[in-house]
């Protein structure tokens, strides 16, 4: 069986890797050359434990081939970015020209899957797209939708054991589909149609959304009470039936912080929680650098002089290198611009050196600072003492206390 995938990101690539060592002759397509040419080179142009051995194998036994078009397959799997338009309006022009670039090559019987995080409908428009360009194929092809659940950093084991959810344009499609991830799935692959998959995708993102504002709310209200939200959360999460999550410095990461937009774009009369939960996250980013500027000010109006402040992390959570759309990135910039003449130290123990930022290392940082600001829940912090001789402020629950 030949399959081409169309985008090789963080989900195409490693998709595109498994499948090629499952027996299926994989072509792979994007339209960065370098990316074209470090695939074919054997190599991955991110971090992920384990995918650039399993690439090297798939290129050099002939089953993963990369290119800067798409070749004739039997099946087309498009994994390109959904990006946002200025005001949070879903872009799906990506996908669009993914399903152009592929009409030439589309013939009876291929199967195409759209994996992109997609605003609830797109799989329709794009069914209206083919057979709009090519009649003959209606009711000869089958179109399905199947969105990717995996976590950063995990991505290889998960792609092949996590449940999937597929989303076909008829029933013949979701079994046409479910066929192929069959090649390389352990996990359960539940079928149903394209608008539920796609909604079922931006469901799993935006719930975690709105239960991580609720958190973060919660963490508000306790530091105006006096409550040590930490506590009060373990407390809670002794009711058998009570999972509240852990509030942070506000929510990163191009999944959650973003997904939620695929929704309220379209439904914006009706997803009123999802909407205000996506205030409440960005909100508390906001919060977090208030609280260090109010803590600065306090400490020079009685020390006489500017703290050395430390500002722990930059990723867009805990144990990763990756700062896209990070919270603590934004609040570092807020912070330093409102306050340039103080002395800042940041520290990021996942990354060797910022284009931007001097680096310093935790634990000088965390010795030297009179105010230490918690950021990000690295595990290298919780090997840190308490020390009552600094102000602590821990936004991500390091100490607990
Ligand atoms: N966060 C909190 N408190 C928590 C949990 C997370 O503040 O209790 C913050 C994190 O610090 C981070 C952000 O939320 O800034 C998102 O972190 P995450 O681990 O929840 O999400 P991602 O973006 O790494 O991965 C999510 C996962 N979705 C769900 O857990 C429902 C993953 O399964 C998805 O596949 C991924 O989004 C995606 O690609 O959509």
């Amino acid at each position: 069986m030949k399959a081409c995938f169309i985008g090789l990101g963080y989900i195409g690539l490693p998709t595109a890797v498994i499948a090629a060592g499952n027996g299926i002759e994989v072509t792979g397509v994007d339209i960065n050359p370098e990316i074209v040419k470090s695939v074919n080179s054997g190599k991955i142009h991110f971090s992920e434990p384990g995918l650039e051995e399993m690439c090297r194998k798939a290129v050099s036994s002939g089953k993963l081939k990369a290119y800067a078009g798409p070749q004739t397959s039997d099946a087309y799997i498009i994994v390109v970015p959904t990006p946002f338009k200025g005001n949070h309006e879903p872009d799906i022009s990506y996908v669009e020209s993914a399903v152009i670039t592929i009409l030439p090559y589309l013939k009876e019987g291929d199967l195409c899957i759209i994996e992109s995080t997609c605003p609830v409908g797109t799989t329709e428009k794009m069914a209206e797209l083919i057979f709009s360009e090519k009649p003959d194929l209606k009711d000869k092809i089958y179109l399905s939708y199947c969105p990717e659940r995996v976590l950063p950093g995990n991505t290889v084991y998960e792609l092949i054991h996590n449940d999937r959810v597929i989303g076909g344009i008829n029933k013949e499609s979701a079994e046409k589909a479910e066929s192929f991830y069959k090649h390389f799935v352990k996990g359960d692959i539940y079928k149903t149609n394209a608008r539920t998959a796609e909604l079922c995708k931006l469901t799993e993102n935006a719930s975690r959304d709105v239960q991580i504002a609720f958190a973060n709310e919660l963490s508000i209200i306790c530091e105006k009470a006096g409550i040590n939200v930490w506590e009060l959360i373990e407390l809670a999460n002794k009711h058998p039936r009570v999972n509240i999550l852990q509030p942070g410095s506000g929510v990163g990461g191009h999944c959650i912080a973003v997904d939620p937009y695929f929704i309220t774009s379209e439904f914006p009369v009706e997803s009123q929680l999802i909407g205000k939960a996506r205030e409440i996250n960005n909100y508390k980013a906001f919060w977090c650098s208030e609280k260090i500027l109010s803590t600065m000010k306090d400490f020079n109006l009685r020390e006489g002089r500017e703290p050395v402040v430390a500002l722990m992390g930059l990723s867009f959570k805990p144990n990763i290198e990756d700062l896209r759309e990070s919270p603590a990135k934004y609040i570092v910039s807020k912070v330093m611009q409102a306050h340039n003449n103080a002395d800042f130290l940041i520290v990021e123990p996942n990354i060797e050196a910022h284009k931007v930022y001097k680096l310093t290392d935790y634990g000088e940082a965390y010795e030297t600072a009179d105010i230490v600001a918690f950021l990000v829940a690295h595990n290298e912090f919780k090997n840190l003492e308490y020390r009552n001789d600094k102000i602590i402020l821990d936004f991500c629950g390091v100490f607990k206390k």
